[in-house]
């Protein structure tokens, strides 16, 4: 049950803030308080509950000047990814919930327009502000008004091509538009952005800086006319910073640059941004911040308290321990990350490769071992795919360890790049599944469906972490072409892990893991741990059922289907994706073309968008857990003999 909470007496300036009207009737001189009031409770909140912590430290004072110097929502604000806009709920309607952020039920992860007028653009995904931005803007002129619309991207979201595809374009559309680049020199882990060596000239050269620190004091003192001069003094600055680098790059993409100003100082903030407000045309502010700023825990380890797993101590930021009922499995991630070392260390031609995620995708174990064997490419997917198209024609088996859901957006690369070209390149899909708490823009529920059409390619699903390490191995020995597995998030399912050496699989063949003699479940992925339960209690109940691994969703093992058409009259076929054109489909499919009639029943991510929530109580929802096998077997074996498929 999801309670509001309305004690707001320990934030003295927070208590009075429901809106941004409520902000703007401040004085200027109260938004320090105002800023530490909102650290101060998304620190209480966030200790309490977990989630993306970090960031959203980093962007207070930002948040507040926006909503202060702004007229939100008639002017738009669009948040880049999303994670960093806890202070932006806070002061747009949202302090009362923000401690049901991604739980299920509650406060959405990132933006969501279903759930404030001011969450002007949905997020989740890197780099999609400047073109969302620039959308508006244009919609905006067409429409003959007048509002506002500003774009705030950090540097780790401006590795990702979209961001320069939208710069280029706003270049060319000229439209008034504003960028602000929140750089913290972070990404998840260290930001790998070429850009930052070319301001680092800028920042750190002393003439520069001395020629702008005097214009800045020399403006200061002449009056109302100061904050104009200031500005004409910083773009002289920016002409000379011209001759002295190599080029201004966003100068020379058509914007106006502004900065750096420190995105600390909400005063300066709003100053810049009452100035920006009467300057024409496409601009970008370069504000620099600090990713967990004023939370000593999340200064000194930044990369940990990026998103806090779980509740943590507020004074020393140490992790609340939950009680441990047994010793966990080891993650896939981590299984994943030990067997690249495994595997690269016997072969030199294998290579990890990773879009920003170095830690995330288990990659980061390799890092340490291995250096040069990890190309951390930023957070450019697309990028990603093709550097290991090119790799592998000369020879090499890159392992593209790239999310489930963000290798979505390397689609065409994936056809047009590798697949087409018959290249040795391995896609290992992690965060397979219902994530849980990100909720729907980062569930990885599609790969099985999108992957499934392409020709050449060969898919695998792990039932657990010892077939990961398998079925990893058996994909760097395979090269005949791109080769993918999927594996979900979290914890393996516990079974016995060689310490050292593989088991080659045979292509596109599956096995028997239980047999019966009414209901055969035939499925992917560790899901069916969950089947071989469901099958012990459907025995009980007289309904005497099979467990089938099938392993590959492509090469499909026809055999093993033609088997169990032969056998048995009832079949639920069983995947933690979208019924829509996954491993249930490519069945249905076998059975169509061999014209065989057994009753069908797909179980699996129905069509529509999962919310955020515990992974267990989503699975539960959708009938993804051992009560929804049971009660799926159930209804198949009533089916009528007339009704033979059904689907989701
Ligand atoms: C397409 C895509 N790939 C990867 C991610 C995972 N991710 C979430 S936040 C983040 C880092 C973003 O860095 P930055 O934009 O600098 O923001 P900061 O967290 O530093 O404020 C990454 C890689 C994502 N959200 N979208």
């Amino acid at each position: 049950m999801i309670e509001p909470i309305s004690d707001f007496e320990a934030y003295p300036y927070l208590k009075n803030i429901n809106v941004p009207e409520d902000l703007r009737k401040l004085q200027i001189s109260d938004l320090r308080g105002v800023s530490n009031d909102v650290r101060e409770f998304l620190v209480d909140t966030i200790s309490q509950i977990g989630g993306h912590f970090g960031a959203g430290l980093g962007t207070v004072e930002l948040s507040v000047a926006l909503h202060y110097a702004l007229d939100t929502p008639r002017d738009k604000v669009i948040w880049d990814v999303g994670h960093q806009a806890y202070p932006h709920k806070i002061l747009t309607g949202r302090k009362e919930l923000l401690h049901t952020i991604r739980q299920k039920e509650g406060l959405a992860p990132f933006l969501r327009r279903e759930e404030s007028e001011y969450d002007v653009f949905g997020a989740g995904h890197a780099s999609t502000s400047i073109s969302a931005a620039l959308g508006i803007a244009a919609a905006r002129d067409f429409q003959g008004e007048d509002y506002k619309v500003v774009a705030v991207i950090g540097d780790g979201s401006m590795t990702g091509g979209m961001a320069y595809e939208a710069l280029n374009n706003c270049g060319i559309l000229g439209k008034n538009v504003l960028v602000i680049l929140n750089d913290n020199r972070m990404s998840i882990a260290p930001n790998v952005w070429a850009l930052h060596n070319y301001f680092n000239t800028l920042i750190t050269n002393p003439t520069v800086r001395k020629f702008k620190d005097t214009v800045w004091d020399v403006a200061g003192k002449i009056g109302n006319n100061g904050d104009r001069l200031r500005f004409a003094g910083s773009k002289l600055v920016d002409g000379m910073k011209a001759v002295m680098t190599p080029g201004m790059m966003f100068e020379a993409l058509g914007f106006k640059y502004f900065g750096p100003v420190n995105g600390h100082n909400v005063v300066k903030l709003v100053e810049m941004l009452n100035f920006l407000k009467q300057e024409k045309g496409p601009l970008l502010l370069h504000v620099i911040s600090e990713k967990g700023k004023g939370y000593k825990p999340a200064e000194s380890h930044v990369q940990r308290y990026h998103a806090a797993g779980g509740a943590f101590d507020k004074i020393t930021g140490t992790a609340i321990a939950k009680p441990v009922t047994a010793p966990q499995p080891p993650e896939y991630m981590k299984v994943f990350g030990n067997a690249m070392v495994e595997i690269c260390k016997t072969n030199p031609k294998v290579v990890g490769i990773t879009a920003a995620m170095p830690d995330g995708t288990g990659l980061n174990i390799l890092q340490k071992e291995l250096p040069d064997r990890v190309f951390d490419v930023g957070i450019a997917e697309q990028h990603a795919v093709t550097f290991a198209a090119g790799m592998a024609t000369q020879g090499f088996t890159p392992v593209c360890a790239i999310y489930s859901t963000f290798s979505q957006r390397a689609f065409d690369q994936i056809i047009h790049d590798v697949s087409i070209q018959k290249l040795n390149v391995i896609f290992a899909m992690d965060r397979a599944g219902l994530v849980g708490a990100d909720g729907p823009t980062h569930h990885g529920v599609f790969d099985l469906s999108y992957l499934r059409l392409i020709p050449n390619m060969t898919i695998m699903v792990p039932k657990d972490e010892q077939e990961l390490r398998d079925m990893l191995f058996t994909a760097t020995e395979y090269r005949q072409g791109p080769i993918a597995l999927r594996f979900p998030r979290g914890a393996g399912v516990g079974v016995a892990l060689a310490a050292t050496g593989f088991q080659k699989l045979a292509i596109g063949e599956g096995e028997m893991l239980k047999d019966g003699n009414k209901v055969a479940i035939v499925g992917v992925g560790p899901m069916l741990s969950q089947a071989m339960k469901a099958a012990e209690d459907l025995d009980h109940e007289g309904i005497s059922t099979a467990v089938f691994n099938a392993r590959f969703v492509k090469p499909i093992d026809a055999a093993l289907l033609d088997g169990i058409a032969e056998r048995f009259t009832h079949v639920l076929t069983l995947e933690e994706n979208s019924v829509v054109g996954g491993f249930g489909a490519a069945v249905l499919e076998h059975f169509a073309r061999t014209d065989a009639h057994p009753h069908v029943r797909l179980l699996g991510v129905p069509d529509h968008f999962i919310e955020h929530g515990a992974p267990g109580e989503l699975q539960k929802e959708i009938g993804l857990d051992r009560v929804g096998i049971v009660n799926a077997v159930r209804e198949l074996v009533a089916v009528s003999v007339n009704e033979t498929i059904k689907v989701g």
